[in-house]
């Protein structure tokens, strides 16, 4: 069964207890577990997570994915906008990369505009919540059975 990781970036862990108002009332557990069945019920995928407050706790999670799994799903959360050395580690990591984020970063702060993973990213899923951690699974699950790392439109 292919493996598909799932990165949370710094202070994802605090989910579920303060700012609700912009990034819901889910907990990180609860979001965990629901990608965890959704992998294993419908989409045939083992799924694993993992979060981490460290760029170098992040980056060794990445680099020790490189030929496990198949697919990797990030919310790099406030390292979006700064980390040269996270987006170095996922261009190296030679796999699908979905970009994911609860909030529309295009609607907030103008310093959130700008997303040094992006280029790296296959795709990004922006604005839906807790959503847009399934839609990130399932368009990572799709893209690792295509065996692509970039969508290509149909011939
Ligand atoms: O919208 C997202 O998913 C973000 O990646 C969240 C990051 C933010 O820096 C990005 O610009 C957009 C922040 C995550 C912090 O999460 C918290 C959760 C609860 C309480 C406080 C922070």
């Amino acid at each position: 069964m292919p493996t598909i990781l799932i990165l949370h970036g710094p202070n994802l862990n605090l989910l579920g207890e303060r700012e609700p108002e912009i990034y819901g009332r889910a907990t990180l557990a609860e979001i965990d577990a629901r990608l965890v069945a959704l992998g294993r019920e419908e989409l045939g995928v083992e799924v694993e997570t993992f979060q981490s407050n460290h760029e170098g706790g992040l980056i060794d999670r990445i680099q020790a994915a490189r030929g496990k799994a198949a697919a990797i799903v990030i919310n790099p959360g406030g390292f979006t906008h700064t980390s040269v050395a996270l987006r170095d580690a996922l261009a190296a990591a030679d796999m699908p990369v979905i970009e994911v984020h609860l909030s529309n970063i295009h609607r907030r702060e103008e310093f959130r505009h700008r997303s040094l993973i992006a280029e790296v990213a296959t795709g990004q899923v922006l604005g839906f919540g807790p959503e847009s951690y399934v839609l990130g699974l399932r368009a990572a699950v799709t893209l690792a059975r295509a065996g692509s790392a970039r969508w290509a439109p149909p011939a």
